[in-house]
């Protein structure tokens, strides 16, 4: 048994309860088997055993009353998993499924994809249970405010940067700030996804779903194709889905799937003009369900189903899929079915959407295949440069973060191309982004010592 195997062992005893956890450690220290043989030095600092313990867990208690008066009592978590390479950063979701599993593999993986951003972000994640939909907005802002309440003790802009995900957006993140500063009594970058007139970024917003576009593009670029003319899927209808598709639209493809918990709808004309900007007063002011998309624009809807299922269901032909929704969405005989419809190329905009069996099928299938921690890494890598921008007490123009953020994925890509040749698994792009994320945080851990 290889130590790694030892590692996996011990945290599937050890963390039983975590399922998501135990996904995410497995698909992540599966792939880094080739670097035990390169670097014996990882294995005498026991990097492999440590990496997956995180640096601290906060969990903590959230009372806040609703409009009636009456009071409820949420669970607020952070976990800062490995501060190696700088400040804690990572996003906070707000959704009933939250529990310490789905913010320890949330966590987990942004040690890694925040390393291969370039950028010195160390991996954290947080968020609470506490369900967003039906509430008003005024006691979305008082929960906001309960949150911060314990939750500010334990960051600041040099030692732990929240943001959003799931639940969490511009709305969450402005009463979050506010109160943070009427708290703290300070201006400073302590949360990114600000709004421009307080501090944020030009195309932080756009940031996870135009990356997950520049770096398909990456992907299709190596089989010499481009987006044009490419039918895409997207799931869910939120940030991400929202602007992958303003996107491949200006690439000259058109989405055809949108999908939310309670469906999922197919527009074969493609979501794009007059359709996108319903979407974007549906999903962002109107704060509505996707089946309006349907009834508005006469378009099919599927009660119940994910797009996957949509997919599986009906074959529709497919030549990009973009994930958007979130974890676990993607199983193995919908990964057959994207294989039988003819996919070229899967890059996920959710966190780890596709199961390790779908992986799999994909890999197998000669599926290009852009994992998450490489392909979503746009929105927190434009995160970080709201981060150097707060630093600065300057703003960049739209064009010089795009740019950034262009270039960014296009090293994320070229560096998880790399590794995988150099440690002998080329085109696998799961193990080139693992183990390029994965060298800088072990070497500075190394580095520290036992500590
Ligand atoms: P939003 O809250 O803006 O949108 C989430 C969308 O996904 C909604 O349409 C939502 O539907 C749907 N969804 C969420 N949970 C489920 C579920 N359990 N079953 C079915 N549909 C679901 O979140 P984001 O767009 O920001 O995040 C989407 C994904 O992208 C997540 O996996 C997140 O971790 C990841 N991500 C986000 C980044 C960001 O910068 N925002 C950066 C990198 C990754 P409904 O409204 O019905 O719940
Ligand atoms: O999963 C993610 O990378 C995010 N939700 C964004 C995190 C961030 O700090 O911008």
């Amino acid at each position: 048994m290889s130590i790694i195997d030892e590692v996996i062992a011990k945290v599937k005893e050890k963390d039983k309860g975590q399922p998501e956890f135990i996904q995410a450690v497995e698909e992540v220290l599966t792939t880094l088997k080739p670097t035990e043989e390169k670097h014996p030095e990882f294995i005498k600092a026991k990097i492999y055993d440590r990496i997956v313990e995180p640096d601290r867990v906060v969990m903590f208690r959230v009372p806040w009353e609703d409009d009636k008066g009456e009071i409820h009592i949420n669970r607020g978590f952070r976990v800062q998993f490995n501060g190696s390479i700088g400040p804690y950063k990572g996003g906070l979701r707000f959704h009933p499924s939250v529990y310490l599993g789905i913010i320890k593999f949330l966590g987990f993986e942004q040690i890694f994809k925040n390393s291969l951003t370039t950028l010195p972000m160390g991996g954290a994640k947080g968020g609470s249970d506490f369900n967003p939909k039906g509430k008003t907005d005024s006691e979305v802002m008082r929960f906001c405010y309960a949150f911060m309440r314990e939750l500010y003790r334990h960051i600041g802009p040099d030692t732990d940067v929240p943001a959003g995900d799931i639940g969490v957006g511009g709305r969450e993140i402005g009463y979050m700030y506010g109160y943070y500063k009427k708290i703290v009594n300070e201006h400073t970058g302590v949360l990114t996804g600000k709004a421009l007139e307080y501090g944020g970024s030009l195309i932080r917003p756009e940031a996870t779903g135009y990356g997950v576009v520049y770096f398909a593009a990456e992907m299709l670029a190596t089989k010499g194709m481009d987006f044009n003319g490419k039918v895409v899927v997207t799931s869910g209808s939120g940030n991400v889905a929202q602007y992958t598709i303003e996107k491949v639209n200006q690439l000259g493809g058109k989405v055809i799937t949108l999908s939310d918990s309670n469906g999922t709808i197919v527009d074969m004309d493609g979501v794009k003009g007059e359709k996108w900007n319903f979407l974007m007063d549906l999903k962002n002011v109107r704060r509505g369900r996707i089946k309006e998309y349907a009834d508005k624009f006469n378009v099919p809807y599927y009660e119940g189903k994910s797009v996957w299922d949509v997919i599986r269901d009906e074959g529709l032909k497919v030549d990009v899929a973009l994930p958007g929704a979130t974890q676990n969405e993607i199983h193995k005989d919908h990964a057959e079915a994207l294989v039988r419809v003819g996919t070229i190329a899967v890059a996920e905009g959710a966190n780890m959407p596709s199961t390790l069996d779908a992986i799999k099928v994909f890999q197998d299938n000669g599926v290009l295949y852009g994992p998450a921690k490489a392909a979503n890494a746009g929105g927190v890598a434009v995160s970080g440069l709201e981060m150097s921008q707060n630093s600065l007490r300057y703003a960049w123009t739209r064009e010089e973060v795009d740019n950034r953020l262009k270039n960014i994925m296009k090293s994320i890509h070229k560096s998880s191309v790399e590794a995988a040749e150099a440690y002998g698994r080329p085109g696998d792009l799961l193990t080139g982004a693992n183990i390029a994320g994965f060298l800088k945080v072990a070497k500075a851990m190394v580095a520290f010592g036992v500590v």
